[in-house]
């Protein structure tokens, strides 16, 4: 046998040269990295070993499933400056599947390069990795200042496998971005789109015209990047429908050191529930029918907001966005006649227990059903995935809109009967392309939203006008083990520590259309506390009473 086909020799060789490359980025001591909901995010100078790794397990991944393209991206998106962040892209765009996540876990806490070795072979072997299959990664960052030193390690790890990688570096773009390409790399049918940013600003834009029609050019929008990437990705599409949608970027200083996320963008937003101040002392939101979104730090977050009567703050957040979209698109089934019958098809919404229970019960009332999951993501997009149309968001602005593979073969070979039907249908194929289908872009969101103002004709005040939030509040509380607080029924309801529901249930009794809620942050070492109620003192109580109630139960203080 020749030593090429020799596969423990290869491996012999390629461990040895993973060794040495590894020794570059030790484990730095005493800190222990957990894969979390967005994948591994921490103070950045603390991250190279960790993406190094990452890139191993992306590496081992992308083998396991054929040579299929695994993405990895660098960036902690709303978190401060100093903090990055790396998380891996399944082929389909999604997420890492999350039995997998345990193993990026594994890997990173080794504390050793021979225990990595040893849990990288033993991995290989559990998941039946054959490690002479050829691999093929793709991967960008954001415009964090740390992120060359990271792109530097996860270069690091690829060169390890030498010829038998295929590497594509995106290098600074969004998260949505990235998502797309590795979507359309891995699509075998080819009508997904062209595997690059450019073919996926075009295929957005010209989704965006032909929903449009001739309707515009619209009022300018005005854009708050974040300071963030964000902004390369708003001129990049502004080139294509400025005419039609004049886009004016805010807060798009990338260069400006400490910037990023920095009294702006849609985290600040809809936690302050404020406007970013450079937007508040500019005035520009006093104009006649101006409107505002913000986007995060990696753009895969939207909201929008406006001035009413010129003067009060006005949040269009994740829910407002869902509730909207969610009837557009119903009301364009109707249309095209596809909501009743053996073709019928249906649209639902995915929440999360922060959904605020207007934009629940509005959805209801009106015959949409509505699913909630646990927070983050994944969570959101699975289940939306259960829908012939789903309509997932997050009241932070994470979301986007699944269209199921059968839903979009019907709507290809439907046969309308007049007009109308066929121009809903026309539309409706449009915004499936328009959507995002891997991850919620902010970018492509906006352009969906938009594109409804435009159809029914109205301005920010008239979408608002939809329903009425309930007064809410969400709050932080750091407590010793914000592990004691586990959580069922998606979220809305702890299983322990016992007898803590049973306090909470009372508090919430107190007050009048009183909700309240206690989960672990999966991002940060605290537990968080939501409320709502009919009005902002009821509200204000129940959040100050249920957190009490959880620093009593962490012991932190005596009743
Ligand atoms: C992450 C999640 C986001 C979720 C947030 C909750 C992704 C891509 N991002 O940012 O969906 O809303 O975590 O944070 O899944 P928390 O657990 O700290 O409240
Ligand atoms: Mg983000």
């Amino acid at each position: 046998m020749s030593a090429a086909a020799d596969p423990p020799h290869q491996h012999a060789e390629l461990l040895s040269s993973l060794g040495s490359a590894a020794d570059k980025y030790p484990k730095p001591e005493g800190v222990v990295f957990s894969y979390g909901t967005a994948g591994f995010r921490t103070l950045a100078n603390r991250l190279p070993s960790v993406v190094f790794r990452a890139a191993l397990l992306a590496v081992l991944r992308s083998k396991r499933l054929e040579g299929a393209a695994i993405g990895i991206m660098i960036t902690a998106s709303h978190n401060p400056e100093p903090d990055n962040g790396v998380k891996l892209v399944d082929p389909a765009g999604e997420m890492l599947d999350q039995s997998w996540e345990a193993h990026a876990t594994a890997l990173a806490n080794c504390p050793s390069t021979d225990s990595l070795i040893s849990t990288f072979t033993t991995l290989a072997a559990h998941l039946h990795v054959d490690l002479s299959k050829p691999a093929s990664i793709i991967y960008a960052r954001d415009t964090r200042p740390s992120g060359p030193a990271l792109i530097e390690a996860l270069r690091g790890a690829l060169s390890v496998f030498k010829g038998n990688l295929k590497v594509v570096d995106l290098d600074v773009t969004t998260t949505p971005v990235l998502h797309y390409v590795v979507k359309a790399t891995n699509d075998k049918s080819g009508t997904y789109g062209a595997p690059t940013e450019d073919g996926y600003m075009e295929k957005m834009a010209e989704a965006f015209k032909v929903l449009m029609g001739s309707r515009g050019p619209l009022q300018p929008l005005f854009v708050d990047c974040a300071n963030g990437v964000g902004a390369l990705g708003l001129a990049k599409l502004s080139k294509h429908i400025a005419s039609t949608l004049p886009l004016t970027p805010l807060n798009d200083a990338i260069g400006t050191a400490g910037a990023l996320n920095s009294q702006c963008g849609a985290d600040f937003v809809k936690t302050k529930q404020a406007l970013p101040p450079s937007i508040a002392s500019s005035g520009i939101l006093a104009q006649d029918g101006a409107r505002a979104c913000s986007l995060d730090g990696d753009a895969d977050r939207l909201v929008y907001y406006y001035l009413q009567d010129k003067k009060k703050f006005r949040l269009l957040d994740g829910d407002k966005i869902a509730v909207m979209v969610a009837m557009f698109i119903r009301d364009l089934l109707k249309k095209a006649k596809l909501v009743e019958g053996d073709d019928a098809l249906e649209v639902g919404a995915v929440q999360t227990a922060y959904a605020n229970g207007s934009s629940t019960k509005y959805l209801n009332a009106r015959g949409v059903p509505v699913r909630c999951v646990p927070t983050g993501v994944k969570y959101l997009h699975h289940a939306a995935q259960n829908f012939d149309i789903g309509v997932y968001f997050e009241a932070n602005g994470h979301g986007t809109v699944l269209f199921s593979p059968s839903t979009i073969s019907a709507l290809q070979s439907a046969t309308p009967h007049s007009p109308d039907e066929a121009n809903a249908i026309k539309n409706l194929l449009a915004l499936s392309n328009l959507i995002n289908q891997a991850v919620g872009d902010a970018l492509s969101d906006m352009l969906l939203v938009e594109v409804v103002l435009a159809h029914r004709g109205w301005g920010a005040p008239e979408w608002d006008a939809g329903y009425e939030d309930l007064p809410n509040r969400l709050l932080k509380v750091e407590v010793p083990d914000r592990m004691m607080f586990q959580t069922t029924d998606a979220e809305r309801k702890l299983s322990h520590p016992a007898g803590l529901q049973d306090l909470i249930d009372d508090a919430v009794r107190k007050v009048d259309m009183g909700r309240s809620f206690v989960r672990p942050s999966g991002t940060e070492d605290c537990v968080r506390v939501y409320a709502e109620a009919k009005t902002s003192p009821e509200v204000e109580s129940l959040a100050s009473n249920v957190s009490d109630l959880v620093k009593h139960a962490s012991g932190m203080t005596s009743q």
